[in-house]
């Protein structure tokens, strides 16, 4: 059925506007240039986390833009309106009875107010960083009034020093206020529009809604831990390592940035597990050797898998007054990647991709990040026996990325480039943000040895004209930034029409036979498959990922013969792919993962009975008949592409140790 919708353009823009502009009026991007190291703790090192409940309200007025009119950040939220207690991290949508607030689209406001040890005012010499993991979408962020970040863009971290404003009054209470607008424009990633409904007739005075062409819900709010941190005022700004194998040599290659000085000394020392340093360096780069290394292996491939070393930077520098030392400890897994024309090697061994695709997705915190559903899904992916995810669609939180590094789990390392199906989001607005939004996760994500590919986008028009040059230069400056990865964005475009394509290193391909093609017939999967394989490698001769595959399965409903929805047809096509995918990946294709590793959450719409239930576990992460039929499969194929540990050989349990 179609809706009739009054698409107002200029009201659209009108809206992008005041996106911009308030941040414009509130001050330019005061954000931290530099590195973007995971906060950890050393000796020279604190944090303070901010995670708890924050004072909370949206804004609902006509434009949205009470909150800056009215300048809710220059006193406590609570004096200018009621205000909601608000978990963070966590979405907002799913935390209330309200539906307004679940569907809200605007800016919502949080605050909290911190007790700043008097220690890290008092000392000058102490840096204090305010640092947001994620914020969904864009955000400014103000101490005691004053604006001190604003940053576009979900999913990754942002920072700011704060210590020039905390010290300002050292009476006054650190209060933080974070203003964040979930809404979607033409030039946001993922990109959206705005539609007004002027037709009085049908709808209320103001009404708008938020259009986007992506599957699942628009979760938003702070996303991920908010906290302080300290570091001396000279510190590591940045670290970088690459690494190579030479016989059984390890080579750590680094590169350390400092701030706050243009001398240092510095003394790099790289301890293995059990704390022993096993090479050492001066200088901020050079090249570490490790001899008879143990290198970093995914899970199921060698029986030590997640190897990691430990690189300690210890930097001593003066301001010509004082002499400052910094510690920073990273974590640093050596190994190599490679692609040739059929196969993924990593330490020269060809790595046959058996994984998922998730989400940051579950029940009430949508998109907050959470231990318990983080442990339980890297649980759930061990039993399985899945050595690989992607994370579909949009970078995931550093503390997942850590444990896939500590348990071996590869990962092809998506940014937030779906849903671009409009020719106007391919314009240079729109490129240069997706240059500037790959510039943040590799800085972010680039010394992760679980990271083996860089994925781009998911499913853009990659047929429209102006996607050869978009993909091109993205591609382009993706490998700029890091020559050590290949790179790709997975594609559902036809393959002679594809003009992103010739720019991959790997074809990624996602595909739903016998359900959004050909629904109710899965006989036609294995002769439509098999020509999708043939079709890509016949043009390109490059290795190909089936990047997606899978079937809705209500769980509890069952059919035989099946029929759409039931446990049993989600399984059938499953089978009817591995039957194709087992005959090909003698050859080329180097993988597979399902769509999707669990249920999740999607606006409202007549093909979602409460969201995608294309999972194999359930959105609470209960197994369905699917996902024994994938685990007898991936042990299987562990069993046959790895070199299986005693411990794990199939079908003994992850407990038997004999
Ligand atoms: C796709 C998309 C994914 C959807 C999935 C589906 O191709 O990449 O985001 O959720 O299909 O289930 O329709």
């Amino acid at each position: 059925m179609a809706v009739d919708m009054a698409v107002d353009l200029s009201r659209d823009f009108l809206w992008l506007c005041a996106l911009h502009l308030c941040a414009l009026l509130h001050g330019g991007h005061t954000q931290e240039a530099g590195g973007m190291l995971y906060p950890r703790e050393s000796a020279s090192r604190e944090r303070k986390e901010l995670s708890g409940l924050w004072s909370f309200r949206a804004d609902p007025s006509a434009n949205r833009n009470e909150g800056f009119d009215r300048a809710w950040y220059k006193s406590p939220l609570a004096t200018t309106g009621p205000v909601l207690e608000m978990p963070v991290p966590s979405s907002y949508n799913d935390i209330t009875q309200d539906p307004m607030l679940r569907d809200f689209i605007g800016w919502v406001w949080y605050e909290r107010e911190v007790v700043v040890p008097s220690r890290w005012i008092q000392d000058a010499g102490t840096r204090v960083v305010l640092r947001v993991g994620s914020a969904h979408y864009y955000s400014v962020v103000w101490v005691n009034g004053v604006q001190v970040a604003e940053h576009e863009g979900g999913h990754l971290p942002f920072e700011a020093d704060i210590g020039g404003v905390i010290r300002k009054d050292p009476a006054v209470t650190c209060r933080i206020t974070i203003a964040v607008n979930n809404t979607l424009t033409l030039t946001s990633l993922p990109p959206g529009t705005i539609t007004h409904m002027s037709d009085s007739t049908k709808y209320p005075t103001g009404y708008f809604v938020q259009n986007f062409q992506f599957d699942f819900f628009n979760y938003a709010g702070l996303h991920r831990p908010v906290l302080l941190y300290t570091t001396p005022k000279i510190y590591v700004d940045d670290i970088t390592v690459v690494t190579d194998i030479s016989d059984n040599i390890g080579l750590v290659k680094y590169k350390v940035s400092v701030m706050g000085a243009t001398t240092a000394n510095m003394k790099v020392t790289l301890m293995d597990k059990y704390g022993h340093c096993v090479a050492t360096s001066n200088g901020s780069s050079g090249v570490l050797k490790v001899i008879n290394v143990n290198l970093w292996w995914p899970y199921l491939m060698h029986d030590n898998p997640g190897y990691l070393y430990s690189m300690e930077v210890h930097l001593s520098a003066s301001d010509g007054q004082l002499t400052f030392e910094d510690v920073y400890a990273l974590p640093v897994g050596i190994r190599t990647v490679n692609v040739t024309s059929t196969q993924f090697l990593i330490n020269n061994k060809p790595f046959y991709f058996h994984g998922v695709n998730k989400h940051e997705d579950a029940d009430l915190r949508g998109k907050g990040l959470d231990w318990a559903l983080i442990v339980k899904d890297f649980n759930l992916i061990k039993w399985l026996g899945a050595n690989s995810f992607r994370t579909s669609h949009y970078p995931y939180a550093e503390e997942i990325m850590q444990m896939c590094d500590r348990h071996g789990i590869v990962v092809i390392d998506e940014c937030p480039g779906v849903g671009i199906k409009d020719i106007r989001s391919f314009g240079n607005a729109s490129l240069a943000h997706h240059l500037s939004v790959m510039d943040e996760l590799v800085q972010r994500d680039k010394n992760h040895p679980s990271v083996v590919m860089w994925s781009v986008a998911n499913e853009p028009a990659a047929e429209m004209a102006p996607a050869d040059y978009y993909f091109r230069t993205l591609i382009k400056h993706t490998k700029t930034l890091d020559q050590t990865r290949p790179v790709t964005f997975i594609t559902d475009s036809n393959f002679a029409r594809d003009k992103g394509a010739p720019y991959v290193d790997v074809i990624c391909v996602n595909s739903y036979f016998s359900w959004y093609h050909d629904p109710g017939h899965m006989e036609v999967i294995p002769i439509q498959l098999n020509t999708q394989f043939e079709n890509w490698f016949g043009k390109y001769k490059k290795p190909i990922i089936q990047s997606e595959y899978g079937a809705d399965a209500v769980p509890g409903l069952h059919s035989d013969p099946p029929v759409m929805f039931s446990e049993e047809y989600q399984k059938d096509v499953l089978q009817r792919y591995h039957n194709v995918f087992d005959e090909k990946r003698k050859h080329y294709v180097i993988g597979e993962l399902i769509w999707n590793f669990a249920d999740f959450m999607t606006s409202q719409g007549i093909t979602r009975v409460v969201g995608n239930k294309k999972g194999i576990f359930t959105r609470q992460r209960q197994p369905k008949s699917a996902a024994f039929l994938l685990r007898e499969r991936y042990w299987r194929l562990a069993n046959t592409t790895g070199k299986m540990p005693p411990w794990t050989r199939y079908p003994c349990e992850l407990t038997d140790t004999t």
